[in-house]
Formats: C-alpha cells, structure tokens, sequence
C-alpha cells in the first residue's frame, strides 16, 4: 500500500459521540478567535484549543483552552497534538500579503516551511486539516472579471505563492497518502471585534474604524479598485460548513468562496449614509499593484452547487452590522 496509507478514514471522534477536538494555529490573528467561538458553541470550550506564540489577554486566556504553539518547531506541534488529542487542525498562521513583501525570508519561513511541517503533522497523527488560501492565489494572468476555481495563477506576491504551494501540497498529501486535506480561498474578510495583520484589503475594515472615530480616511488603493470581500461571519461560516462537509460532496479540495465586490469609492458611499461628513483622500502605495493582479470577482458556483455555500451578507447589510457591532463596542 501507498506510504502513510494507514492513515486513511482514520478518526478518533464520534465513536462514542465524543466531539472533535480541534487545535488553532495564529488563533489571534482576524479569523482565530471568531473561529474559536464558533467552535466552542458547537463542541463545547475544552473541545477548541486556541494557539498561537503570543501572550494571550485574560479574556481570551480566560474564554478556553490556549496553548503556545511554533509552527516552525515539529516537537512543539506534535506535543499538543498528543496531549490535547486533537483530530482536526485549522492553521491561520501566516504572513498576508503587504507585510510578506516587506520581510520575504521570514514569509517563507512561517507561510511555506511552517506548512511542511502542519501537513506531516496531520498525515502521522490522521488530522483533518483545514488551510485558507486567498484572492492573493491568483496573479495578473489569471482571468480577473470572474476568476473560475481552475485556471493559471501565477501570483507576484510571496504570500500569493505560499499559497499557491499550500494548496497544492495539500492535495498532493490527499491525493498520495489520504490526507483529509480541505482549503478555501477567501476574499479580503470585513470584521469589527478583530483587525487584519498586513493585507491588501485591510482599508475595507480600517474605514468603517475611522468613520465611527471621526477622523479623516485616507484610503491607499485607488477609488476605482474592484475586489472581492466578505463579511467575517460568512467567511466563519463557509469555513465551519468546508470542515464538517460529507467527503463524497467535495469534488475537489480547494474552493472559491465569496459573498460580492466592492471598489473604495462604493464602500465609502455606503458609509457616507452613515457617516455624511467623513472625509476621504486617496493616495495609492505599493498595495495598488498588489490589488490590481488580484481577482475583482471571484466565480464561486463550485462551492455552492458541491457542498450549498451561500452567503448571508452584502455590502450595504455588512455596513448596518459593522456600526452597530462597532457603537456597542464604544459604548
Ligand atoms: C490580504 O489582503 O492579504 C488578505 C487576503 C485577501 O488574503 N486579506
């Protein structure tokens, strides 16, 4: 038989009914605490195991279990791994897209080494293993205006390559050795409670920031830039329905997932309605180059006729929720 077949169908939860136990890599960056909630109401708190190698505040300390986890240190991982029992891992650690440019020897470190080693990890232990990929997979030759699940990615960016390799090696180790490997590729994610780390796309979450703030928004991508985005509680939700997915309706393993496209110029007349006198100015940077090899509309029919994502949320709903998330957090 194939190497490392013996993994295969292997599962350690539900034979008693047990939940899944899950372990969280870079749990506190944009999407690992929402995850972690979501989780927690659904398999209960010591079922989640959040990670990550940063001191955690009291209320995330206080909310579950928390763990230092490296994911460039195999020993470390394997530890938590057989102490906590986990059965599936879901690695968030990773530098996006602006900051990778900025320091690429590290990038390649966490974002493509760390991999490595996350998915020999999964294959000894039989984990399943969910991995995002990104809008950033794509590049300047891929059709742009809709971009479909299959077609040539050549990404200029390393973030955009770590994950072009990520999906591949995932699939490699589903399709070698029976990796239970399921990937989505997320657009630029929309949240109040976290902030993004480094992206392209964070002047669509930073906006809604200033505008309750009142202070001037000076955005770096032009106001023409079309992109696809999502509001965090789609992107959670898409995430939760990929992991518990019957393996006979994925037809593949990685997928585009989206909820719609905006420009800054549409986003900033969506928050006007709100906030009337917000000033805008827009000076483009090196993120306007990155933005303009990325996808404007994502084609995720796949996802929707395979396994039924649909989104709940669209820009002007997005909005509505973001303040009044946003004015009961300041209250
Ligand atoms: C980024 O802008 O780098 C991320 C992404 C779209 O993957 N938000």
């Amino acid at each position: 038989s194939l190497p490392g077949a013996t993994i295969i169908n292997r599962r350690h939860y539900h034979p008693n009914g047990d939940p899944p136990r899950i372990l969280i890599t870079g749990s506190l960056g944009q999407l690992g605490t929402g995850l972690a909630a979501l989780l927690r109401k659904k398999y209960g708190d010591e079922s989640v195991i959040m990670s990550d190698i940063v001191k955690p505040t009291k209320e995330i300390w206080q909310s579950g279990p928390y763990v230092f986890a490296d994911i460039l240190d195999f020993k470390c991982l394997q530890d938590i791994v057989v102490t906590y029992r986990i059965d599936w891992l879901v690695h968030f650690s990773a530098l996006l897209s602006a900051i990778g440019e900025q320091n690429v020897p590290l990038a390649i470190r966490v974002n493509i080494e760390g991999m490595h080693n996350i998915m020999e990890l999964s294959k000894q232990y039989g984990l399943r293993v969910f991995v995002p990929s990104t809008i950033g997979a794509f590049g300047p030759d891929s059709p742009r205006d809709i971009t479909p699940n299959v077609c040539i990615q050549r990404p200029r960016t390393i973030y955009g390559v770590s994950k072009v390799h990520a999906e591949l090696l995932g699939e490699y180790y589903h399709y070698k050795f029976g990796l239970d490997f399921r990937c989505l590729r997320f657009p630029g994610v929309i949240s109040s409670d976290t902030q993004p780390g480094g992206g392209t796309t964070d002047y669509a979450v930073q906006i809604f920031h200033n505008a309750i703030a009142g202070e001037e928004f000076e955005c770096y991508l032009k106001p023409n830039t079309r992109l696809p985005m999502m509001y965090i509680d789609d992107c959670l939700r898409a995430l939760w329905e990929m992991l518990i997915a019957p393996t006979e309706k994925l037809k593949r393993r990685t997928y585009n997932v989206t909820a719609m496209s905006f420009t800054p110029a549409e986003v900033v007349a969506e928050v006007q309605k709100h906030f009337p006198n917000l000033k805008v100015s827009y000076r483009p940077d090196d993120r306007q180059q990155i933005a303009d090899s990325w996808p404007q509309v994502l084609d995720d029919s796949e996802a929707r006729n395979d396994w039924g994502w649909r989104h709940n949320h669209d820009l002007a709903n997005m909005c509505d929720i973001m303040f009044a998330r946003l004015r009961a957090a300041h209250a």
